[in-house]
Formats: structure tokens, C-alpha cells, sequence
């Protein structure tokens, strides 16, 4: 089974990783592996100064020796530059310091209030500091551990936005070209829209404003039969979409045609069957998925992001210590981050794909699943 924990505040000295249950044998160097995606995240237009200061990088601390795992628990650390600014504000030891940076104009849309209630804080930044989309470093390096695995047997991922606040940028996935997608301010491959979008951005920065949009988190040649009918929870579709709604400011999650398929007929959803030499869809409006199970056709996972919920130009709040009214509190943020947010879907993806792998061909090492995949492929040629 892999597991994944992460701590770390936003401002604090640094975050730390720990995956369990990561197969032995499998060649994992942090700098080719894991960098790349912390960098992905990084990136796209509409970042706020953060980025700027931060530039990721994984330290590998536990469970790999010389480049590769040893079957323990993989744990590493993401150092947080912006720590030499925060030091005396976010110290765990006790001093002194008047408090700054005390945040008590609760950010509708954001967990303050409610976190604030729940744990019994008044300086929402004891909330923030966690809730912060900061801990989506830590998912992407989790994730991009478990990719290596799918990487491994073959299967390959893609990230990219689809939509850009109510712009379509879709003009369709391309396998072959996904460098462009790194080039891409907007990890999309329809640069047709890409000025509209860049212009809506900079107008919503100018206004105070936060954009969201559609993100996609793709995979091929994944086998048939990760997942299973026979139990609620085993399922893959609900093991993705629980992934994916856990990731910070995403509301909605649909799976192959999702939303459209409560509207078409069911002659225009379901994907007719064909064989030769193998079984084949000539479509795939179910994204992979039916009853849970994985068929063959490629994973197709989007979710809906909302803006984020720091605004420049604030809603209105009120201030959790005097209960009068303010205006809800600005902190450094992002005008969007729906590029960043595709990333750690398709790393939060890849850690339930990787786990569901490992559940149907075996965990403790990497040949071990391989040798199992090539009989079931085997199997699969008689069926
Ligand atoms: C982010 C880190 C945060 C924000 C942003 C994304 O850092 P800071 O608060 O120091 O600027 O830039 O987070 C949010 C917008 C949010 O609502 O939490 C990151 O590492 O992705």
C-alpha cells in the first residue's frame, strides 16, 4: 500500500515528505526525477513574488541508497527559501517578538473562519500556514515518486489546462509534443487562445482579481483492471476523485465526459466494443474508467478550480478579535495558479494509478511488478 504524509507550513523552515510502501529496485535520483515537477509547479502565468524567491528542490533523506529504493520509507525535505524572512514569526521555540504578520480578517473562501473556530485560534495565520497551496510542493514530490514507478512499467502522464476562466483552450491532447506544454505559460497546447487568456490574467491582476479554470491529468497505456467493482472504496473513479477534491481550491471533479454524460443520450456516452487481435474502443467518452475498473483506454481525470481566495481587492469579512466588520485580509498570493494546479493533479493521480498498480502485481520490488505485468499482458492476448 502507498502512503503519503507531508508537514510543513508555508513559512516555515521547510517541508518533509514520507512515502511508504515504495517498491525496492527502482532507480529514483531526486535531481532527474522528482526536480522537473517541483519546477512544473512553479510555473505559469499569473504567479505571485513566491515563486520568485522559492526555487524547489528535493532532499532525499531516507529509503534510497546510490540512486535506488530499498523497499523502506522514502522520506525527503523541500527547503523554504522565504524561512529567512519568517524565522522569528513562525519559530517553534518561544520569544520574545511582537506578534506580526497576525492575520484576523478572515478570507472568505479560505479555511481561516473555520479552522479559526474549529482549533481555537485567533491569529488565523496558525490556519493559513497550513491550508497554504505551499503543501502542494510536498504532493508533487510524493507524486512524482510514484510516477517513477508507472514511468517504469510504461505508462506514461500528461498535465495541461483546458480551460482558463470560462476561455477554452483545448484544441486536443498531442502524446508527441509535450515539451510544449512545459514551454506553454498556460500548459495548454491551443495557442490560439493563449492571448485572450494572458490578456483576461493581467486584467484580473490590474482589478485585484483571481482567475480559475479547468485542469486535465491524462495517462496512456495504463492495464486493464486497476481498481475494482466489487467493493465502494476500491473503486477507481472514487480513489481519484477523493485525490483530486483534496487538492487546495478544486471543487469539482468529473471523469471522461463527467458533466456532459448527464445530458447526452446514453447511446452518445458509453463507448461501443470491438475486437481484433484485442478488444479496442473506437471512443472513449468514459476516461478509462467503468464500475471502477480501468479498460485500457486512456485516464482521463479534470477538475474545476476556483479562483483563489486571496483577493487584492477584498470581499467584505469580519475581524475574528473586535467582530467588526473589514475588509477580508491581503496576503502575497497568486492572481491564478490553474497551470501549477494541473501538475499536482497529475501527481496526486499518479499516487492512487501507482498504488492501485502495485495492489493488482505485487510491492515489494520493481521486478517483481514487471515480470507479473508481462504474464497478465500475456493473459489478457488469450482472453
Ligand atoms: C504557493 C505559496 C504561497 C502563495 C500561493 C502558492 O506562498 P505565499 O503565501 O508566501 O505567497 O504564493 O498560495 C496561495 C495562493 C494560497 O492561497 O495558499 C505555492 O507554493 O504554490
Amino acid at each position: 500500500m502507498l502512503r503519503f504524509f507531508s508537514a510543513g507550513e508555508s513559512h516555515g523552515p521547510l517541508l518533509t515528505v514520507l512515502l511508504d510502501g515504495m517498491p525496492a529496485g527502482l532507480e529514483l535520483i531526486a535531481s532527474r526525477d522528482i526536480d522537473p515537477w517541483l519546477k512544473r509547479r512553479q510555473g505559469g502565468y499569473g504567479r505571485g513574488r513566491r515563486m520568485v524567491i522559492e526555487s524547489d528542490q528535493a532532499r532525499i533523506v531516507a529509503g534510497v541508497r546510490k540512486g535506488y529504493t530499498s523497499g523502506a520509507p522514502v522520506s525527503l525535505e523541500i527547503e523554504n527559501r522565504d524561512w529567512r524572512n519568517w524565522q522569528k514569526i513562525m519559530s517553534a521555540e518561544p520569544n520574545n517578538e511582537p506578534i506580526k504578520k497576525e492575520l484576523t480578517k478572515a478570507r472568505p473562501g479560505h479555511v481561516d473562519l473555520a479552522g479559526g473556530i474549529k482549533y481555537g485560534h485567533k491569529d488565523l495565520r496558525n490556519v493559513l500556514e497550513r491550508a497554504s497551496a505551499r503543501e502542494t510542493a510536498s504532493r508533487v514530490a510524493a507524486g512524482a515518486m510514484a510516477y517513477r514507478i508507472l514511468e517504469t512499467v510504461g505508462i506514461k502522464g500528461a498535465a495541461r489546462v483546458v480551460n482558463f476562466a470560462g476561455i477554452p483552450c483545448d484544441s486536443g491532447m498531442d502524446w508527441d509534443n509535450l515539451k510544449k506544454l512545459d514551454k506553454s505559460p498556460l500548459r495548454s497546447f491551443d495557442k490560439k487562445a493563449e492571448a485572450k487568456i494572458i490578456e483576461k490574467i493581467d486584467l484580473a491582476k490590474k482589478n485585484g482579481d483571481t482567475l480559475g479554470g479547468i485542469i486535465e491529468a491524462r495517462f496512456s497505456n495504463v492495464p486493464i483492471g486497476l481498481g475494482s467493482h466489487t467493493q465502494w472504496d476500491r473503486k477507481l473513479d472514487g480513489r481519484l476523485a477523493q485525490a483530486a477534491m483534496s487538492i487546495q481550491a478544486i471543487k469539482a471533479v468529473e471523469i471522461g465526459d463527467g458533466w456532459q454524460g448527464a445530458v447526452n443520450l446514453g447511446s452518445e456516452v458509453h463507448d461501443a466494443i470491438y475486437y481484433d487481435d484485442q478488444y479496442y474502443r473506437k471512443t472513449n467518452r468514459s476516461g478509462g474508467l467503468e464500475g471502477g475498473v480501468t479498460n485500457g483506454s486512456e485516464l482521463v481525470i479534470r477538475a474545476a478550480m476556483k479562483p483563489i481566495a486571496t483577493l487584492m481587492k477584498p470581499l467584505e469579512t469580519v475581524d475574528v478579535k473586535t467582530r467588526q466588520k473589514a475588509d477580508a485580509a491581503r496576503e502575497r498570493s497568486d492572481t491564478t495558479a490553474v497551470p501549477a494546479a494541473s501538475i499536482v493533479l497529475l501527481m496526486m493521480s499518479s499516487i492512487i494509478l501507482a498504488d492501485a498498480l502495485l495492489e493488482k502485481f505485487g510491492s515489494d520490488t520493481i521486478r517483481e511488478i514487471e515480470t507479473n505485468l508481462a504474464n497478465y499482458k500475456n493473459y489478457i492476448k488469450e482472453y
